[in-house]
């Protein structure tokens, strides 16, 4: 499976591959990851740098590395791999116990606040970064390291043993993993022991209360997505990963219920979580301020895992691989500037003008944060990204996602290549071609969006599943409806009453200051219901044009008698154009909103 360059997916792989990989690179070393290992050796003099879970940065960027070395076959970081796995070998300890802010800093905390310490969860992302690097290039010496760590986890909190859960889930999806890759069992009944005691106080939790951890209600019981938004979509991860493996029900019940509540009620519409910068958290249903969101990047990340993992129980796909492609090609697009190098951690829907910076959620993307978790995870995402366009089965291989893209087909669905030729979202027309001897049956996903699709110009509609089945041999393309639309909110989400938001395909769209006339404030543009919009597309990514309206504030001031005119009576119209929030905030930091007050 390879992603071609025509559409997204493909090019943010290549400027992973040209621009992110290296820039996390020199970072671990600028910002200390790596220095942190070497004075537990004795080899750095400098204090220990960064958060906690420091480490996890290296063992994220080593994913990124190793699932670019599966996707081009690239030698160019096998001397920096042999170097950092040697240097983690050096510092890891012979029970296996690797862990620099705890081996360097604060050997009295080992597994002593596990809410706090992020030991299993440094290790999860060991093992991620192992279970990677031994599919993709055949390596298996930092497997041998996690798995070290691992069985020292298994021994000490393993089943009959002490009871202990890690205060950041991750762990949990990882362990499955790792059973995955080497049929060890017992890994499987760690990550199975790890949620069953999720949920009984095992935390100590201080003023942040036990939801914050997710561990105020056991997971077959939970109701509701809360606490810290990536912790949630992490632990969500890892339970669906365990009912794949053990078929356990209950499991992916309580799952339906997290994802009812996470996507039907606290959803940003670019397909962010955590509406809350105080505890980086989950808001109560319906709590979805624009301009407050915080809307972590790793939030979003984690809802792919999730996502994935939930379409691969099997139950309703389509809405999964449109929740996928929701989050890439807004939240996570958006996350990374068109250079390759700078990165939001807040993902808000509205920049006001005069907005300030603040830690984590700065005006303008950064090459860096103190808590540096998102640019490497968005680095092990990208590069990963080919595993979620396709699956099959015995009877049929399903598209989920439209990309430019090979995909093998598997030889009992009949071999060869299915090409999929597309400028996709650019473009709705997805040029499908397959050269295998008989037809191939194939699944292909109609978004819910898309009003008025066509196969080679004939109208088409999905199957109840959502998906399109057709039996290709030859080329055929699927045209989908990328006709701009308006779209609401629930009348429950205040914050959004009374505005309006563009959508066009899978993207949202928003209105950038720089594209308003001089002497026009976004803050004052308002729009009538239903005003026609226009796509247009010279070049690049379509954008949308409109007339919207330049409202003069009266000068009744910020709170009037109802009766008293909003508007001192000049409003004006205005051109407006809209484009992706995927590229929002490239040409300089100016106000952006993606919903536009109603008339
Ligand atoms: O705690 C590890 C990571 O740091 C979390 O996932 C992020 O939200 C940030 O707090
Ligand atoms: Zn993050």
């Amino acid at each position: 499976m390879r992603l071609g360059g025509q559409g997204p997916l493909g090019s943010w792989q290549q400027r992973n591959a040209d621009a992110t990989i290296d820039h996390l690179i020199s970072n671990l070393e600028s910002s200390g990851v790596l220095d942190n290992f070497r004075r537990v050796i004795g080899e750095s003099g400098a204090g220990y740098r960064g958060f906690v879970f420091a480490d996890s940065d290296l063992y994220k960027t080593i994913e990124a590395v190793a699932w670019e070395i599966s996707r081009s076959g690239t030698s160019r970081w096998d001397s920096w791999l042999d170097q950092v796995i040697e240097l983690v070998a050096r510092v890891q300890e012979p029970s296996g116990y690797v862990m620099t802010w705890i081996q360097g800093l604060h050997p009295e905390k080992r597994f002593a606040e596990l809410e706090w310490t992020h030991e299993m969860y440094v290790l999860g992302h060991m093992i991620q970064a192992a279970v990677a690097l031994d599919r993709a290039a055949g390596r298996d010496d930092l497997l041998t390291l996690a798995r070290a760590f691992a069985d020292l986890v298994d021994r000490r909190f393993g089943p009959g043993r002490e009871d202990g859960i890690c205060g950041h889930p991750e762990i949990e999806t990882a362990l499955v993993e790792l059973y995955r890759h080497t049929a060890e069992r017992r890994y499987l009944v760690l990550a199975e022991r790890m949620i069953d005691l999720r949920g009984h106080g095992l935390l100590k939790v201080g003023g942040l209360g036990a939801s914050y951890f997710q561990d105020h209600t056991p997971v077959r019981e939970s109701q509701h997505a809360v606490g810290h938004a990536v912790r949630q979509l992490y632990l969500n991860a890892g339970v669906t990963d365990v009912h794949l493996e053990t078929g356990e029900q209950a499991l992916l019940d309580a799952m339906h219920v997290q994802w009812d509540s996470a996507h039907d009620r606290k959803m940003y519409l670019t397909g962010a979580f955590g509406s809350r910068h105080r505890d980086e958290a989950f808001g109560d249903d319906y709590e979805l301020p624009s301009d407050r969101a915080y809307a972590e990047t790793c939030a979003s990340i984690a809802d792919v895992h999730w996502a994935w993992r939930m379409l691969l129980a099997g139950d309703a796909p389509a809405r999964y691989a449109e929740t996928i492609e929701r989050e890439l090609h807004n939240a996570l697009a958006a996350a990374v500037g068109e250079d390759g190098t700078t990165f939001f951690y807040a993902n808000p829907l509205q920049l006001r003008p005069d907005r300030f910076s603040e830690e984590n959620a700065p005006r303008e993307r950064q090459p860096w944060y103190s808590c540096a978790c998102c640019p490497p995870n968005l680095a092990r995402l990208f590069a990963q990204m080919s595993a979620y366009v396709a699956t099959s089965t015995e009877r049929e291989l399903a598209l989920h996602l439209h990309a430019d893209a090979e995909i093998d087909v598997p030889e009992h669905l009949g071999g060869g290549t299915l090409a999929v030729s597309t400028r996709y979202p650019d473009d709705g027309a997805v040029h499908l071609s397959y050269d295998g001897a008989a037809p191939l049956r194939l699944a292909v996903r109609i978004p819910s969006w898309s009003s008025r699709s066509t196969l080679d110009g004939d109208p088409v509609q999905p199957d109840a599943d959502g998906y399109l089945r057709l039996e290709l041999s030859g080329s055929r393309t699927l045209a989908l409806d990328l006709t701009p639309r308006w779209t609401r909110a629930h009348h429950r989400v205040d914050a959004l009453r009374g505005a309006r938001a563009i959508e066009v395909g899978p993207r949202v769209y928003c209105v950038e200051q720089v594209d308003l006339p001089d002497g026009v404030a976004l803050d004052d543009v308002m729009v009538a219901e239903g005003a026609p919009l226009t796509i247009r597309s010279d070049s690049g990514s379509p954008q949308v044009s409109l007339q919207g309206t330049v409202r003069s504030p009266s000068s009744a001031g910020l709170y009037a008698r109802p009766e008293h005119p909003s508007t001192s009576g000049d409003d004006r119209t205005v051109d407006v154009v809209a484009i992706p929030f995927a590229s929002w905030g490239n040409r300089g930091s100016t106000a952006m909103r993606v919903w536009l007050p109603v008339i």
